[in-house]
């Protein structure tokens, strides 16, 4: 048997890192495209993926002004799941759930989806009437969940503190067992490397500075490397949606806000199952290199800036040693923030616009993630097709004016 020496470890290291191909091309922008995908987070990669392999709609560019996967993509907590209240969003996040149970086959890349179960916890009798009804509603519309009871929470997560004399005593809670976490920058770049591989030109470091739109029609958009023809622009630019929908003198009800998380030192494995509590705030995993990942609320007003408030975290940090008594003495080693676009019904803007041509994919607010491979399928149909996919028609901009709204800020899971 070979030893494991120094010298073994960096002969390894020399020969398993040569010769390794590119995930994808780093081309030059042609002057024209049939579809520039704005955002090359996982939504606007998945778009580009769908759009080249169900509707063979191959010349198509995703223009990032960073690098792929670095916006909310690559800076969120990473909770999928599909138990929302209202019909046309557990519908929407079912199927998103769905496509997350066979991602890695259809990549051929492992994102690491890993259904272990997510708790959203109750601490008030009114907090437990509305799990009830939203597990109820789940169930009505074929989608896991159970009520559980303080017991029951404590075998599924025995470090959480279900003392009755808790300031916040654990009451019960929600579980989907087929929700989980998958690994962030994995569905980003699994998602590239089979657009690419299906022609997609992947344009890092483009920034789009205009959208150029002549007679009701977008034409194309000016980018840092220069104008890029297109017949149709897409946009799914997440935190800077409404920026990129200014360019085309239309407005959204879109709020931008910092919403940031931490992650500790590794530990032991010690979670096996996702929490969450609306009640005390806070979320929490642990990564398979054993990290606790942390989430807390946005901040209550507008901004770009990708950190957030002090006291928002601070906030967050007392929730977790409320709920887990003994995380209290662990060290946390990062912290960051991401920009996420909220809309006023918590639910996202999926379709056409009144710019021919011109479409948005955003406003998912703290909730994206969980949707992108289900975003990305229904915006490319939508796209393609020049109308709404029927699971994206209730979410397109026109409830705003209708009144249409659908209140998911239960479900949501994340103050705002
Ligand atoms: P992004 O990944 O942000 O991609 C948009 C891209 O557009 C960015 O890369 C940006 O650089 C690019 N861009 C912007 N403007 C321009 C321009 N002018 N030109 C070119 N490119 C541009 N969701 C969940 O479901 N579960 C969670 O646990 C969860 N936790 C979260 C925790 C935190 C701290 C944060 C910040 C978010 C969390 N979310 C969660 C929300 C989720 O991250 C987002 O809803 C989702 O990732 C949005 O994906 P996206 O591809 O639309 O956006
Ligand atoms: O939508 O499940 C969610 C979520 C968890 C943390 C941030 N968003």
């Amino acid at each position: 048997m070979e030893r494991y020496s120094l010298l073994n470890l960096l002969r390894h290291a020399r020969s398993h890192h040569e010769n390794w191909q590119p995930a994808w091309r780093d081309p030059e922008p042609k002057p024209a495209y049939d579809v520039v995908i704005v955002g090359g987070g996982g939504h606007g990669l998945a778009t580009a993926y769908y759009l080249a392999k169900r509707h063979g709609a191959t010349n198509v560019a995703v223009v990032e002004k960073g690098w792929l996967g670095g916006g909310n993509t690559g800076r969120n907590t990473t909770i999928v799941r599909s138990n929302y209240l209202r019909e046309e969003a557990a519908h929407l996040y079912e199927f998103a759930l769905k496509l997350w149970e066979g991602l890695s086959v259809e990549l051929n890349f492992n994102v690491m989806f890993s259904p272990r179960g997510v708790l959203n916890l109750g601490h008030s009798l009114q907090d437990m009437r509305d799990i009830e009804r939203r597990v109820n509603a789940n169930r009505l519309n074929g989608i896991d969940g159970e009520v559980l009871t303080p017991a029951e929470v404590q075998a599924k997560a025995p470090l959480i503190n279900c003392s009755p004399t808790a300031r916040y005593p654990v009451l019960g809670a929600s579980w989907q067992p087929r929700g989980g976490v998958a690994r962030h920058d994995a569905v980003a770049w699994g998602y590239a490397r089979a657009a690419d591989a299906l022609g997609v030109d992947l344009l890092q470091h483009t920034e789009v500075v205009d959208i150029r739109v002549e007679g009701g029609r977008a034409k194309g958009v000016e980018t840092s490397r220069g104008f890029i023809k297109a017949d149709k622009v897409a946009c799914v630019a997440a935190g800077h949606s409404s920026l990129l929908a200014a360019m085309a003198g239309l407005r959204l009800p879109i709020e931008s806000r910092p919403l940031q998380a931490l992650a500790s030192e590794p530990l032991k494995p010690c979670l096996d199952t996702v929490v969450m509590s609306n009640a005390v705030h806070c979320y929490i995993s642990q990564s398979d290199k054993g990290d606790l990942v942390i989430g807390a609320g946005t901040d209550a007003y507008n901004g770009y800036g990708q950190r957030g408030s002090f006291h928002v975290l601070e906030h967050a940090i007392q929730a977790v040693c409320e709920l887990f008594p003994a995380f209290s003495r662990v060290r946390m080693n990062r912290q960051w923030g991401g920009i996420v676009d909220i809309c006023p019904d918590a639910c996202p803007i999926i379709g056409t616009t009144p710019v021919r041509g011109l479409y948005f994919n955003c406003g998912w607010g703290t909730g994206g993630f969980k949707s992108t491979p289900g975003s990305g399928y229904v915006f490319a149909d939508t796209v393609a097709n020049d109308r709404p996919h029927p699971l994206a028609a209730p979410f397109a901009l026109e409830r705003f004016h209708t009144g249409a709204l659908i209140d998911e800020h239960g479900a949501a899971g994340v103050a705002h």
